[in-house]
């Protein structure tokens, strides 16, 4: 490696002097000890890696096992998304609705510049230009991220398209850039020793959609601090896309091949750590030979009207950063083909070898290891002290390129075609495998009403259900009542309007056992969706939509009950009249913003039950 040979670069690697002004402003703000502008090249990146290696921030892993592979612990304080740090502040505080944390945006603006002044003293502030979508692409957006978290930069590198293409576009001058600045918190004093993680108790995740800008603070961590994706690709955009008519959605995007080669792209939006990259690379299973499908995304798609009224969907992002427990070459092959090499894992565990480890890789967990806090960790003791070797939000940070089953229009500047959109979420109860809306406003209904239990990815209880609206509840980034209105207008400039289904993979049985084997076999219930979409198969008319009858769903390969199946499949009168009784509570939330539709639809449906 010539890492010898970098060294900061002062030199503005842009023309404009919008961006060169704002990076000064900013510089005078925050105090760096230097400036670097990022290129993007491998050589740079290896430097950085180097610097995080040396700095104690990562760890190389064994060379021959993971190749050009990094290992990071994070502050046990800093483990995942904060959503009560996290502000939208809009001119009007109706604006941001009762959803979102809302301040003054001139009160928050002046506190900031109190907590940022000074922030990046005895650090580099790296400026790190972004493309949220293939470079290029009349559905990109293009960011600017100001940060002195090294770790930041080599993350968003595989997030997204980076670097000197990057500036070229914004020298163009036709893209309005969206500033995002982003401190760690942790200022150094003259000679004082770094930690490995720096961070800051304090955090603030802020927004300004007006000006589209973005300031986070405290927090080294995923979304936190990889502005591009939560921050910019659904809160900001969400505010874009709707001044322009598009949507920025929480959602994966797959393209389902049928042995005939005719090709449906579906989006389906879960909330985080429900299994999105699972679902966007399953692997059909026994009984679906030529059957394929094709990953584009799997976790935020951009999606527009084209010329012709069919809604088509951009992947903003060029990697995965993906919950690690749980993924092992039983339940998502791909996944583990992907994070093979040139991957950043953080909160797993670090094998003896150098390798990682966490709870559901193997069947077996090794005999020795660091937990994700860096302490000696074996299966005795986690039995002892009911500590798992990974954090539930460890993640890896693999680029796309590297899945086996990317779409080959996966990179494509105007999108895949979107036959159908899927909601879904963590439901024990009431919740069919699943059922298809009646019309598009019932399907914007379902999404608007969807729920699901609480997991990791956010800070907070677990497993209670909350009502998480097409799973965009911590990502919205104004009132949740004109998100559902934009959706139903959506409708009006489209020629072929999308179906829309609710699935869940989660139902239990009395004894608390899931009903439903999950993973490669959802692939039945896909198929179904594209049968559907296509006009091919049947379904069954019941109180909340349309339901497969048992003959409708393959079942080659598998010995499904159908029994089972019909438990799986019961639309429970009691337990859906408390289930409208939670579709209430939100929206007597959203009473101010919400749609009249959004009544109808709910009168309509207790009509039917
Ligand atoms: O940390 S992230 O917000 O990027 C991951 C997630 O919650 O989906
Ligand atoms: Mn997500």
């Amino acid at each position: 490696m010539k890492t010898d040979k970098i060294t900061p670069v002062q030199t503005p690697l842009t023309t404009n002097k919008h961006l060169i002004r704002w990076v000064e402003k900013m510089a005078d703000l925050c105090q760096p000890a230097g400036i670097h502008w990022i290129d993007g090249s491998e050589a740079e990146n290896d430097w950085l890696c180097q610097k995080l290696v040396d700095g104690g921030t990562f760890t190389r892993l064994n060379e021959e096992l993971w190749p050009g592979c990094f290992y990071a612990r994070s502050a046990p304080n800093d483990v995942a998304r904060v959503e009560d740090r996290t502000f939208i502040c809009s001119l009007s505080k109706d604006n941001a609705g009762p959803t979102n944390n809302w301040q003054d945006p001139f009160v928050m603006r002046r506190k900031l510049k109190q907590i940022f002044k000074g922030s990046m003293r005895g650090r580099t502030m790296y400026v790190l230009p972004f493309s949220m979508g293939p470079i290029g692409s009349p559905m990109s957006q293009i960011g600017v991220q100001l940060t002195d978290s090294a770790y930041a930069v080599v993350n968003m590198r595989i997030m997204a398209r980076i670097g000197k293409a990057v500036f070229a576009e914004i020298d163009k001058d036709v893209k309005r850039v969206v500033p995002c600045l982003h401190s760690v918190g942790a200022p150094l004093a003259p000679g004082q020793q770094d930690v490995p993680w720096p961070c800051n108790d304090e955090k603030y995740i802020v927004h300004f959609p007006e000006t589209r800008e973005i300031w986070s603070y405290g927090s080294g961590y995923g979304g936190n601090a990889l502005l591009g994706k939560k921050c910019f690709a659904l809160r900001i955009a969400s505010n874009i896309a709707r001044d322009e008519g598009w949507m920025a959605e929480h959602m994966l995007i797959v393209g389902v091949e049928s042995p005939t080669h005719e090709k449906t792209y579906v989006a389906a939006a879960f909330p985080s750590a429900c299994g999105k990259t699972n679902f966007a690379m399953m692997i059909p299973p026994a009984g679906f030979e030529g059957w394929k499908v094709w990953t584009v995304g799997d976790d935020i798609a951009w999606i527009k009207p084209d010329a012709t009224g069919q809604l088509r969907a951009i992947n903003p992002e060029a990697g995965f950063f993906g919950v690690a427990p749980g993924t092992s070459a039983k339940t998502n092959p791909n996944a583990m083909a992907t994070l093979a090499k040139n991957t950043i894992f953080t909160n797993v565990a670090l094998t003896p070898e150098g390798g990682v480890w966490w709870e559901g890789m193997t069947d077996t967990p090794p005999a020795l290891c660091l937990d994700w806090r860096g302490e000696t960790w074996t299966p005795e003791i986690g039995k002892i002290t009911g500590r798992p070797a990974a954090h539930p939000n460890g993640r890896f940070t693999a680029p796309a390129s590297q899945c086996p089953t990317m779409d080959e229009a996966w990179e494509a500047p105007d999108g895949v075609p979107i036959s159908a959109f899927i909601f879904g979420g963590r439901r024990p109860t009431t919740m069919p495998l699943v059922y298809q809306a009646f019309n598009w406003s019932s399907g914007v209904y379902i999404g608007a009403t969807m729920g699901s239990e609480t997991t990791a990815a956010a800070g907070g209880a677990l497993g209670k259900v909350r009502r998480d609206p097409m799973a965009m509840l911590p990502f919205c980034g104004y009132h949740m009542g004109d998100y559902f209105r934009h959706w139903l207008r959506m409708q009006r400039d489209l020629t072929a309007t999308p179906r829309v289904f609710h699935v869940n993979w989660f139902r239990k049985d009395a004894e608390g056992k899931f009903l439903w084997p999950g993973y490669s076999e959802n692939m039945r219930v896909l198929k179904w969706i594209v049968d559907r979409v296509r006009g091919r198969a049947l379904g069954k008319e019941t109180p909340i939509g349309w339901t497969p009858h048992f003959d409708d769903i393959n079942w080659k390969g598998l010995e499904f009950p159908r029994a089972t199946f019909e438990t799986l499949q019961t639309v429970d009168r009691a337990q859906w009249k408390q289930e409208v009784m939670g579709h209430e509570e939100l929206f007597l939330a959203l009473h101010d913003h919400l749609p009249a539709e959004m009544i109808y639809e709910r009168e309509l449906l207790i009509c039917r039950l």
